[in-house]
């Protein structure tokens, strides 16, 4: 691929250089067993000085191009009519090809607006896995949702190329069940985040779509991680190898009604998001409804710096050099830490490395909160920060208010786009291993305060024994 002589293999390289840094803290051991204990063994509630490697998330995270700053600068900071949203709209038709754009603040602003618009009390949304604010708004919207994923998707050791696919069968069987005029829509993700970032294939979402379109079903994409997915299309499936990143994002966009999107993700800035819509009533309804919760149609809580900086994220987020670095360091980090026997989700996915904490702990109950207790000994050990992905954010089921207790007990490694090196991949996992050969010790939290909704932000625990 690179032009290489045959049999001399040529690394890939990041495709920037470093213009600008910011200056990492290294804490004592006496300082992090304070900061986690004070942040109630969560790691949303450290402070991000008490962090030296921080993979919490990569949402909001990623370092801008120059390009993007350039744009900052272009800010029409007018209440009506920016020409930065006009370049997001233009933007969002090009890389993605939906007609309307609705800018909101953030991912779950668009899901806010669209749940209260779409769905009925007592309907249902099919969807391939949860995401905690996702689900969320459909319920408030007095919805329920129902996992209709494969099941491998559910058993990190499955090694199936397209774990984030339909199980076409259970859709059926769903529609079969309630009917499709209880069904508003059905919620496609790619690069399913709480399955640890699995690609959906364009063969399975073809056929989503020809079975939704026979009941005339919409099909509304969560687009968070659109290019990631796209990029595993291009590698993995069979015929796709020589499409561009650019066009597989495009099909996968034109076997949908529209999309909710965090730009914080693929789109490489700090704070942003939209809905995108092919139906004129429905993006009507969102117009007025964005009035109502986020800012005038024109910027929807953003300013219009941002909007130019989402524009220009959306085209960088395409380009092939760059989305094989972005998830070549993600492979990299997780290739190391498999290497040292750590039980891992795999295939190693499109945005973290997601710990098996369910396999590493087995002599930790899951209702002990396993994959919080390792996240909180990741930091304590190595001052590297890790997102829990297991009971605490499945949440308690509505109806018996039990802990969900869901089958993945993870811990996510995720990196931020731009902004780490190999150096700090080699200490993260360097850091994991050395916390794997202590799991004996790790007893498990127990939880002393529990909020209502998305508990896993705000919840606090404190050690066993
Ligand atoms: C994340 F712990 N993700 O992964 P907003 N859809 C998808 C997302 O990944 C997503 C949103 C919608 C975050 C931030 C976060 O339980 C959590 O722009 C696939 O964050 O509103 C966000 O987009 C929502 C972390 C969100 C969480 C919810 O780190």
């Amino acid at each position: 691929m690179t032009g290489s002589a045959p049999g001399r293999r040529r690394s890939w390289a990041e495709p920037y250089k470093i213009k600008m840094v910011e200056p990492l803290r290294m804490t004592t051991r006496e300082e992090r067993e304070a900061a986690i204990r004070e942040a109630g063994y969560n790691t949303f509630l450290l402070r991000s000085e008490d962090v030296y490697i921080d993979l919490l998330t990569d949402s909001g995270t990623s370092a801008m191009s120059d390009r993007q700053w350039a744009g900052m600068m272009l800010g029409d900071e007018a209440y009506a009519g920016s020409r930065n949203f006009y370049h997001l709209e233009q933007a969002v038709r090009e890389v993605y090809g939906y007609r309307h754009l609705v800018p909101t603040h953030q991912g779950r602003a668009a899901e806010h607006i669209l749940s209260k618009i779409l769905i009925a009390p007592g309907d249902v949304i099919p969807g391939n896995m949860y995401f905690t604010t996702t689900r969320l708004h459909q319920e408030l919207a007095g919805g329920r949702f129902v996992d209709v994923i494969v099941d491998e998707a559910h058993d990190p050791a499955s090694e199936h190329p397209f774990k984030g696919d339909v199980d076409l069968a259970k859709l059926e069987r769903v529609i079969a069940e309630h009917g499709a005029e209880k069904i508003p829509y059905v919620c496609i993700a790619t690069a399913v985040n709480m399955a640890g970032g699995q690609p959906i294939s364009l063969a399975n979402l073809r056929a989503v779509r020809e079975l939704c379109a026979r009941h005339g079903i919409r099909v509304i994409h969560d687009a968070t991680r659109v290019a990631e997915n796209a990029y595993f299309i291009k590698d993995r499936e069979p015929g796709c190898a020589g499409k561009s990143v650019a066009a597989i994002v495009r099909e996968i966009c034109d076997l949908t009604d529209g999309c909710t999107m965090s730009a914080k993700k693929d789109a490489l800035v700090n704070i942003g998001g939209f809905l995108a819509l092919n139906e004129d009533d429905v993006f009507d309804a969102a117009r007025n409804l964005v009035v109502v919760y986020e800012g005038l149609h024109t910027y929807g809580g953003m300013a219009g710096r941002d909007m130019e900086a989402v524009a220009i994220g959306l085209h960088e987020s395409v380009e092939y050099d760059h989305i094989r670095a972005r998830v070549g360091q993600v492979l990299y980090l997780g290739q190391k830490i498999r290497d040292f026997g750590v039980p891992i989700v795999l295939p190693i996915g499109s945005h973290g490395v997601f710990l098996d904490a369910r396999a590493s702990l087995p002599h930790v109950d899951q209702d002990l909160y396993p994959a919080q207790a390792l996240a909180a000994e990741l930091y304590l050990e190595s001052g590297v920060r890790a997102m829990e992905r297991g009971n605490v954010s499945a949440g308690r089921d509505p109806v018996t208010r039990e802990n969900r207790r869901p089958r993945l007990e993870l811990v996510r490694l995720t990196v931020p786009r731009r902004v780490y090196t190999q150096a700090h991949m080699d200490v993260v996992a360097e850091s994991v291993a050395e916390v794997y050969e202590q799991r004996a010790a790790i007893k498990g939290l127990r939880m002393v305060y529990e909020p209502k909704d998305l508990r896993f932000f705000q919840a606090r625990f404190e050690p066993l024994g």
